[in-house]
């Protein structure tokens, strides 16, 4: 039958023209064969509300209306950049605004779907922000403030945010084991997808006896990253062939769960 596609961590940028467009090609293209596109957050660099989309925003929008026009499915879970997507934007774009955690249904075996970032436990400043911008009281009112305040939040939050990287030690940042082994005994699933660490991955893990595997979808930085859902599960690169036309490389498959 017809795949299902995840992606995450694109952060699509003004700057980053060649990205935005790798990935409308993949939505013009290979995405129109598939019967579902989950985007599992941080499809823009930053989000500063529906009401100032910019050109990149009503670009990707329209083409991802088109996409779900044509009849594949959207689903939109938030990253920590584009947590202020709201419905408008939702709306413009045709796609379903899904909630944490969302579980995707294979061959009868529920998946946990998670943007990511509520594994990194270890960095204690960063889920403290994450609490703060995430309550909807915070987002009201810095919704209700001018777009032009709202892009300087935006780059003093990038700011803070490299600060914050640059002086953290990487593990620190990484998914937490302890939370990963609670999100799967907590959600009752053998598998988990999510994106956020950038660290494309298929990790087989015993948990409980049972053998479960924790899936880290890529990030769009030289190329694209996607896992293509049918009878398996396939981790590919997104990328161009010599003649520009974009093409999709096998990576790896993950392993059937025994
Ligand atoms: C990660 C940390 C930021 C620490 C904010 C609009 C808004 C985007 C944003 C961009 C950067 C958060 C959201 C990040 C870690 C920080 C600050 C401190 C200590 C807005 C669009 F709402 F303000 F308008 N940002 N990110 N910090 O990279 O996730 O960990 S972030
Ligand atoms: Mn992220």
């Amino acid at each position: 039958g017809a795949p299902t596609y995840l992606v995450a961590d694109l952060h699509l940028q003004e700057e980053r023209p060649e990205t935005t467009q790798l990935f409308l090609d993949f939505v013009d293209g290979p995405a129109r064969e598939a019967s579902a596109l989950y985007i599992m957050g941080d499809l823009f660099e930053a989000w500063i509300g529906d009401d100032a989309p910019g050109e990149l925003g009503r670009r990707v929008a329209r083409h991802l209306a088109e996409l779900s026009g044509n009849g594949t499915e959207l689903y939109f879970i938030c990253g920590n950049r584009d947590f202020l997507v709201g419905d408008d934007f939702c709306r413009e774009a045709r796609m379903e605004r899904l909630e944490e955690p969302h579980f995707l249904e294979l061959e009868g075996d529920r998946i946990l779907l998670l943007h990511g970032d509520t594994l990194c436990t270890d960095d204690e400043s960063y889920q403290r922000f994450r609490r703060k911008v995430r309550d909807p009281a915070w987002q009201h009112k810095v919704l209700a403030k001018p777009a032009w305040f709202r892009r300087l939040l935006a780059r003093l939050a990038r700011w803070m945010s490299r600060r914050h990287t640059g002086s953290t030690e990487v593990s620190i940042m990484d998914v937490n084991a302890g939370a990963v082994t609670a999100a799967f005994r907590h959600h009752g699933v053998r598998r988990l997808i999510h994106g956020h660490t950038h660290r494309r991955a298929i990790h087989d893990l015993s948990i409980d006896q049972q053998h479960c595997q924790r899936i880290v979808l890529g990030d769009w930085h030289d190329t694209g990253s996607a896992l293509r859902l049918n009878s398996g599960l396939t981790m590919l690169t997104v990328a161009r062939d010599d003649h520009g036309k974009v093409e999709l490389r096998l990576q790896e498959t993950a392993a059937p769960l025994s």
